[in-house]
């Protein structure tokens, strides 16, 4: 078990909440993933643009969808949340022993390289049309500056060169799921099928670009399999009542046993952790947690009071404030 969760921390799985959206395809990710492990969880809707004052007030800064809030703990990051998941409800496993390695390999391909080449393929016009089709024309021009300010150093790939990367990465999976193999990395699921799962669910969505997974039969019939998991929440809470959630409990003691430094800042120091990609808000508060994957800081809200808010090492940088 992840030292950051001593027997005292094992929370109830029916604290669990998600400030998620529909529409967000690493929210999709975690809804599959507490499907699959058949976790009760509670729905808090959040905007898909900025302003986000209720998600700020409990991450500090961290805007991104999702993030997963338990009590006072606000988990940044679905590679985190994954890993915060396997933790509180090991079985059935996403991490099964036999692939774990290659798994959080293919999971963090799929979250950036997979992932930001759906993106330039859906977002080609016909895909564009079909997934903001919901918007007014207004609500479109302001998603489209709030995108332009979030993207930071995401790739920008032509349109041409995503249709063939997709082509490739399709074929690819095709193999790996010949004559309908149920998980990608063999005979059990891992974090690699809802990595790769939720980029195809955002293709799905891009109109007439859905179709170039049909072309794939064992990948269509994995992406059913997989899309037929996803079970919606078991209740639905506003932003309000799950900041007064947090504002309720005092965060839980953390381990100090396996710290980890590669910076030379000590725990207890103050500390900005910023994403390195994509909506590099820094967020600052007191070191707290400094394991060899995942660290934590301390702070305060005027709204919450005390929270601790963590992160994933992978794909963030930590600098003494
Ligand atoms: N590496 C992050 C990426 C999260 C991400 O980019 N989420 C998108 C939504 S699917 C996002 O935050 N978009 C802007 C927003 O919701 O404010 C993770 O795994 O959680």
């Amino acid at each position: 078990m992840n030292p950051s969760f001593s027997d005292s921390q094992i929370v109830q799985v029916d604290q669990l909440i998600l400030h998620h959206y529909n529409v967000s395809p690493f929210s999709e990710k975690i809804r599959a993933i507490l499907s699959f492990k058949d976790v009760p969880w509670t729905a808090v809707e959040v905007p898909a643009v900025m302003p986000k004052p209720d998600v700020v007030a409990l991450t500090g800064g961290y805007r991104r969808t999702p993030v997963l809030q338990i009590g006072a703990h606000i988990y940044c990051d679905t590679a985190l949340i994954a890993e915060v998941l396997e933790r509180l409800a090991p079985s059935p496993a996403i991490f099964p022993p036999e692939s774990a390695g290659t798994a959080r390999f293919v999971a963090q391909w799929a979250d950036s390289t997979l992932f930001w080449t759906v993106v330039a393929y859906s977002f080609q016009p016909e895909g564009a049309a079909a997934i903001l089709s919901g918007m007014t024309d207004d609500e479109r021009k302001v998603f489209g500056a709030d995108r332009a300010a979030f993207r930071g150093n995401a790739p920008r790939i032509a349109p041409a060169e995503a249709t063939a990367a997709l082509l490739i990465y399709l074929r690819r999976f095709e193999t790996m799921l010949i004559d309908d193999r149920v998980w990608l990395l063999g005979s059990s699921a891992s974090i690699a099928d809802f990595s790769v799962y939720h980029c195809l669910w955002f293709v799905r969505r891009a109109g007439p670009l859905a179709t170039i997974i049909d072309d794939f039969p064992y990948v269509a019939g994995w992406y059913e399999r997989m899309r037929r998991l996803v079970q919606p929440p078991h209740a639905d809470m506003t932003s309000e009542a799950a900041l007064r959630h947090a504002a309720d409990e005092s965060p839980q003691e953390l381990e100090s046993e396996f710290y980890t430094d590669t910076h030379g800042i000590a725990l207890g120091t103050q500390v900005t952790i910023t994403p390195t990609d994509t909506g590099r808000d820094p967020v600052a508060g007191e070191l707290v947690l400094a394991l060899r994957d995942e660290l934590a800081v301390r702070r305060f809200d005027d709204r919450v009071g005390e929270l601790i808010v963590h992160f994933p090492r992978l794909g963030f940088e930590m600098k003494a404030a």
